[in-house]
């Protein structure tokens, strides 16, 4: 290896940790089957029954270590505004003296794993090259499946290369020493005591969002947590869209969507390039063109089933990695709403014995699967991948979507005014939590363009950066949002969601296209009665008016409530959302008077 930063680097980060003997991925088949073989003998990994799970294996993280962990996340930037008020925050210097401290000798006893990996096509001009290291075989054998790791990365990466320094080590595990550090003006992440694949498989949200965000700011670009599908219509055109989605709201489905019966006979196909991150940037065409910087999926398995997601289920059918669902003695597994019965008896999640109809010590069902397990997979394994998910341009888009989880007042689908108005809606996006991931249900969160967890600089110049970009497209996606979650008043959703939202998927690219027309609302443009295609849906008139209905007082107090989520960024903050605000207050009230 010729690279003198990368040895350097390597260099410091093996005197600090103190590792056995250091190993180099090279990508290759017979080391991945070498190192999956030491990390099933040491107990790491286990194999699944291969006649049921082909290259299948399992593995469960430390009890307290299932999931992201929000407030020990960092975003280290040497002047603390430059982090901005929705991220948590840690001066450089003392960042790198305290999580030091934790890898300090971390590695003794153990093997270095160096991993180059790319994000994006080898060799697109959009993609980014990382190393990292790590003492995990859970996070060696992840990151071949969700990068492209290996030699040819290095070749790529050459003598001068520039790369993200990722370093990371399971050390303790202990949470009270858990910290995952940014540093976007380094280009450097250091994630220690933890070994849930979102804090650890650090290609993934610590690159292509975090970092990455920064310095698509740099640079031009955009970073953002989108999904990317493609949909071929009866006449072969294939259009794509990017549509950002809060965590737990369907992104991975609907990226995967199977065409509802009457679209499926016309001829409607989807196709697959991504599930979680999109890499925006402006063609030479003055399109927007998306890239998915990841190789692989990380999903939630509980929910996930041959109704709900059979091209997910047929992706995870082999050569994927399974953490913390419930596994059973003969080397299966299982989880809530997957596939078939429960087992008479198992381990669940968290190492204890499980059979079905346990009550927790609340009362609660006791679940065998966490409610955030995982399964890895590969893209390449998906059978509906587009053809183009490699494409080192990527793919144009013609519409951007946000949405979110809301049950009373957000209509099904709407469209923005133009590019500043959708900033506005994204920036203003929000959730309910939900009962399985946060325990405070119907609670609801900010979440603008559902990057709040993962913007790596301060969101008020993030807002800025979209605005500024929307000046510089030439021929910009037209951005509308959804919501698939009203209910009606006895508590049931209206809308069926799933397959079906393919219907709203297709109003929005005729929209996006101007081949219908649409009706104005305060909020945006919805479809004209009869444009939205409802062929064989058991939805009546007053179905169709509560998913559309728009309670003015309910929206103008939503309206305040933006006034004061914008507060926090103070000065920073565009003038044009403001400006937004006001416009869609009086669109909300017309006879209002308003101050000048
Ligand atoms: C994810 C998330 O894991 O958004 O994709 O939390
Ligand atoms: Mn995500």
């Amino acid at each position: 290896m010729n690279n003198r930063k990368l040895m350097d680097w390597l260099d410091r980060m093996a005197k600090m940790c103190e590792p056995e003997r250091i190993v180099w991925i090279d990508g290759s088949e017979e080391q991945r089957t070498e190192l999956e073989r030491e990390a099933v003998a040491r107990g790491e990994v286990t194999r699944l029954d291969p006649g049921k799970w082909p290259g299948c294996l399992y593995h469960r993280t430390a009890v307290n270590d299932v999931a992201r962990t929000e407030n020990l996340t960092f975003i280290c930037t040497r002047d603390r505004s430059d982090a901005g008020p929705t991220n948590n925050w840690m001066e450089p210097r003392e960042a790198y003296r305290r999580a030091g401290e934790y890898f300090r000798g971390a590695m003794r006893g153990r093997t270095m794993y160096v991993i180059p990996f790319s994000m994006g096509p080898l060799g697109s001009p959009y993609s980014k090259i990382g190393v990292e290291l790590t003492d995990s075989l859970y996070v060696v054998l992840n990151m071949l499946i969700v990068t492209r790791a290996g030699r040819k990365v290095l070749d790529e990466l050459g003598p001068d290369g520039e790369f993200t320094r990722a370093l990371h080590s399971v050390a303790e595990l202990d949470e009270n020493k858990r910290l995952i550090l940014h540093f976007p003006e380094d280009n450097t992440i250091w994630s220690v005591n933890s070994g849930y694949g979102g804090n650890v498989l650090l290609g993934k949200k610590c690159l292509s969002l975090r970092i990455a965000s920064h310095m698509g700011k740099q640079e031009g670009w955009m970073a953002e947590h989108m999904l990317i599908m493609g949909i071929e219509d009866p006449a072969g055109n294939v259009d794509y869209i990017a549509a950002a989605f809060p965590s737990a709201c369907g992104k991975t489905n609907l990226a995967m969507l199977v065409p509802p019966a009457p679209f499926r006979s016309r001829g409607y196909k989807i196709w697959t390039v991504g599930d979680d991150i999109a890499w925006l940037r402006i063609g030479e065409d003055g399109r927007l063109w998306a890239i998915n910087p990841e190789n692989g999926f990380f999903g939630v398995a509980p929910g996930t089933n041959s109704q709900s997601n059979p091209n997910a289920m047929a992706t995870i059918r082999s050569n994927s990695i399974f953490a913390n669902v419930l596994l059973t003695d003969d080397g299966d597994i299982w989880w809530e709403n997957g596939e078939g019965p429960p087992p008479p008896e198992g381990t669940s999640w968290d190492g204890s014995y499980w059979k079905p109809g346990m009550v927790e010590p609340d009362g609660l069902p006791k679940p065998g699967a966490h409610p955030n397990s995982r399964f890895t997979a590969p893209m390449s394994q998906c059978p509906i991948a587009s053809p183009e998910w490699e494409n080192p341009r990527g793919v144009p888009l013609s519409a951007i979507v946000f949405g979110g989880r809301c049950s009373t007042k957000v209509p099904l689908v709407y469209e923005t005014f133009n590019w500043k108005h959708g900033v506005y809606t994204g920036a203003t996006m929000f959730s309910e939590l939900t009962a399985a991931q946060f325990g405070k249900l119907g609670k609801v969160r900010h979440d603008p363009m559902a990057m709040l967890p993962f913007c790596g600089y301060n969101m008020a110049d993030y807002f800025r950066h979209w605005l500024e970009m929307g000046l510089r497209i030439k021929r910009p996606p037209k951005i509308f949002h959804v919501n698939w979650f009203r209910k009606d008043a006895g508590g049931k959703f209206i809308w069926p969601g799933f397959s079906e939202n393919l219907r709203v998927l297709e109003w929005i690219l005729r929209r996006a296209k101007g081949q219908i027309g649409a009706k104005e609302t305060p909020l945006g443009m919805v479809p004209l009665s009869g444009d939205l295609n409802l062929e064989g849906l058991d939805l009546s008139d007053s179905d169709l008016e509560q998913l559309f209905a728009i309670d003015r007082e309910l929206w103008l107090e939503e309206a305040a409530e933006h006034r004061h989520f914008f507060k926090r960024f103070n000065a920073r903050l565009p003038r044009e959302l403001l400006d937004e605000c006001a416009a869609l207050e009086s669109r909300l009230s017309p006879d209002r008077l308003r101050p000048g």
